[in-house]
């Protein structure tokens, strides 16, 4: 219990300077074994151990600062010609922000794998990468990397670090192969948001979606940006209203988005400070009718082309088809009601149509082989 006691003092003093914070430190010396949650592709190559113990460092996100914390590390060996992850636990980063990752690092001067370092936001399903290389920069003297500052873990449920590399060495992984360790893995984070929340939801109206939300208390709030997505991964804006600065009385806010999608839509609001920084809300979803309740697409899923249809009074001016990312794979000018998708690999794109009334269109559509 003391030991556990100890560690909330700790968190308690992360980013005083700034505001209230926290964090989580992974020190590797609660057992011998990966810690709860972490996991590997290859029991033979990671290790935790007490050799070559972490020194000489402090951690630099802490207030006061914290050092080294010395015994067990977690090895990452380059031996058996193996394809190595380690993939920490998920951490549910909901309601902070300005998030952080580090640690402290060190290799053997014969290690020459690369190790590759990313992070999920959506619980291990995609990964992106925040260092192609962490470990040839490090030394056989160990030093602190980071803090390295991960914007897209702010306000998410489940947040997940992987280290990747590929062993380059085909020896035995028993004795002592080339290795990369590190020690003293922390996630830190803001709990303070600048904006308190009290509500946000999105209801269908005559005209669109409304969305609406109130904040009880707001500091150096310059605006709100009003986005949606498909997906609920890949978001656009869709409007800004401005935010009232520093104020301490409920405010109530309101946004009709009058050009909602057909099917799901899902909608967030991005908080942006007066110094740029922000910080996501939750997401919420309706199942929205669309405008133009004629306007069709079809077949859907398709393999060769489909037909758009459109309410009797409008043309088609030009179209766009777009994948997940926001690429352009092909345009349409005015004149044909057929899309040909022959050519496009097997996925989900976004078909946007504009009419020769200004209205536009956007459908989800699934191509097949
Ligand atoms: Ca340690």
């Amino acid at each position: 219990m003391k030991k556990i006691y100890l560690f909330v003092l700790f968190l308690g003093v992360l980013f005083k300077a700034t505001s209230q914070g926290g964090g989580i430190l992974q020190t590797f010396d609660a057992a011998s074994a990966l810690p709860t949650g972490w996991s590997t592709t290859a029991t033979s190559n990671v290790v935790v151990e007490n050799a070559s113990s972490s020194s000489g460092y402090t951690i630099p996100t802490t207030d006061p600062t914290v050092s080294a914390s010395g015994t067990n590390n977690l090895s990452m060996k380059n031996c058996g010609s193996a394809t190595v992850s380690v993939t920490t636990a998920a951490f549910d980063l909901t309601g902070k922000s300005n998030v952080i990752v580090g640690f402290g690092r060190r290799r053997t001067s014969a290690f020459n794998a690369t190790v590759a370092f990313s992070v999920s936001v959506d619980g291990g399903s995609t990964f992106s990468t925040l260092s192609s290389d962490v470990s040839s920069a490090a030394n056989t003297t160990w030093a602190f990397l980071g803090p390295i500052s991960v914007p897209a873990a702010a306000n998410q449920a489940s947040v997940i670090f992987r280290f990747d590399y590929t062993a380059t060495n085909s020896g035995l992984c028993t004795g002592s192969p080339a290795n990369f360790r590190i020690d003293d893995f922390i996630v830190g984070w803001n709990d303070v948001f600048p904006v308190k929340l009290t509500f946000f939801k999105a209801e269908e109206r005559s005209g669109g979606v409304e969305l609406s939300w109130q904040t009880s208390e707001e500091i150096s709030n310059q605006r709100f940006e009003i986005e949606r997505s498909l997906d609920a991964k890949s978001f656009e804006k869709i409007g800004t209203i401005e935010g009232k600065g520093t104020i301490s009385i409920a405010q109530h806010y309101s946004f009709l988005d009058s050009s909602p999608l057909q099917g799901l839509n899902y909608y967030r609001l991005k908080q942006v400070d007066f110094d740029g920084k922000y910080s996501y809300s939750v997401i919420r979803d309706i199942r929205a009718k669309g405008q133009g309740h004629s306007f069709r697409v079809y077949p859907n899923p398709a393999t060769n082309e489909v037909k758009i249809e459109l309410p009797q009074e409008e043309e088609i001016n030009n179209g766009e088809l777009l994948d997940l990312t926001g690429r352009i794979v092909k345009r349409y000018a005015a004149g044909s009601d057929k899309v040909s998708i022959i050519d496009l690999r097997p996925g989900v794109y976004i078909l946007k149509i504009k009419t020769q009334t200004g209205a536009s269109y956007q459908q989800r559509i699934i191509k097949i082989n």
